[in-house]
């Protein structure tokens, strides 16, 4: 850990990173027309994933469209950095009525 030597503002920021790519993942799976868990709440940074486990197609849309997926397939995932606090709505384009949020949150 190298970086851990270094001082100040630049160490903080390498720090960061490092975590960005460590561990701050988290996953939804899409399982019987259900976003799981349907409300997730990560830092700044953490990687969502979402996987479809059914065998009919799910998208993650948002009314928006900040950010989205295509039509998911069985078992393909979407994955988004989330670096902005904030809550982000989202459901499914072919089932509407399939709702999702992430808030995010410093911890
Ligand atoms: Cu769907």
């Amino acid at each position: 850990m190298r970086i851990l030597k270094c001082g100040g503002l630049l160490a903080a920021s390498l720090l960061a990173s490092v975590v960005w790519a460590g561990g701050a993942e988290r996953v939804v799976d899409i399982s019987k027309f259900a976003f799981s868990p349907k409300e997730l709440t990560v830092a700044p940074g953490t990687r969502v994933t979402w996987v479809n486990h059914d065998e009919i197609p799910h998208t993650v849309s948002t009314r928006d469209k900040a950010f989205g997926s295509k039509a998911l397939d069985t078992d393909d995932h979407y994955e988004r950095v989330f670096d902005k606090e904030g809550d982000y709505a989202y459901f499914c384009a072919v089932h509407p009525y399939m709702t999702g949020v992430v808030h995010v949150r410093k911890p």
